[in-house]
């Protein structure tokens, strides 16, 4: 099993998860600030537990994978500071209460960590794919929306993905068929978190 086969068997679930109103309407510059704003700061609550799991997945990783995985980390630094800096330019209190989806990811994320370590890496995987392909999907974004795009559509971001997927068929290539079948189930539980974290944002009234 490899995760361009995952990609392929699920490509339907695939699509609902990257291509969004949402992200089309920060394209068309048309999405409310409400909108925008409650997907900055529940995404930032996510980015904190997703460190978090970042972290745990290394007690798990073989030390082959630590280079690439401290790659993350160290970008991750800089990208809860971004967040931080964001939210004050838009004066947007980051203690604010996780939403029941964005409180979902976070709960599955933290039961990720008692899978077998293939499942974490696919996971991994998957979780940055998802925004790399998201919001360059829609094609060029124009400001302020465009540096959002571009966080996770760079060159630099793309090719970490690259090697997070490298790094998840090395130890998805021989797992047993259960494993294999965790896999399929994790690869569409993410799928459908990343749609529901989309609608979350974009029900946002206030
Ligand atoms: C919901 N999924 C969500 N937020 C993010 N920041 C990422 C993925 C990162 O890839």
């Amino acid at each position: 099993m490899s995760c361009q086969e995952l990609l392929k068997k699920y490509s339907q679930q695939w699509q609902v998860a990257t291509l969004h109103p949402f992200l089309n309407e920060c394209k068309l510059g048309i999405i409310k600030p409400e909108q925008f704003n409650t997907w900055l700061v529940q995404d930032y609550l996510f980015v904190v537990e997703f460190t978090r799991m970042v972290g745990r997945i290394l007690t798990y990783a073989p030390t082959s994978h630590f280079d690439l995985i401290l790659s993350g980390l160290n970008a991750l630094q800089n990208e809860l500071n971004w967040f931080k800096d964001k939210a004050t330019e838009r004066q947007l209190d980051l203690n604010t209460k996780k939403q029941p989806t964005c409180k979902e990811y976070c709960n599955f994320m933290n039961k990720l960590t008692e899978m077998p370590y293939p499942i974490q890496a696919t996971a991994l995987w998957e979780i940055e794919l998802a925004y790399n392909q998201g919001w360059q999907l829609p094609g060029k974004m124009s400001p302020p929306y465009n540096e959002f795009a571009n966080r996770w559509g760079n060159p630099e971001f793309t090719n970490y993905v690259k090697l997070l997927e490298a790094q998840a068929n090395e130890v998805l290539e021989d797992v047993s068929k259960t494993v294999q079948n965790q896999a399929e189930t994790t690869f569409l539980n993410v799928a459908r978190l990343e749609k529901d974290f989309w609608q979350m944002a974009y029900n946002a009234t206030n």
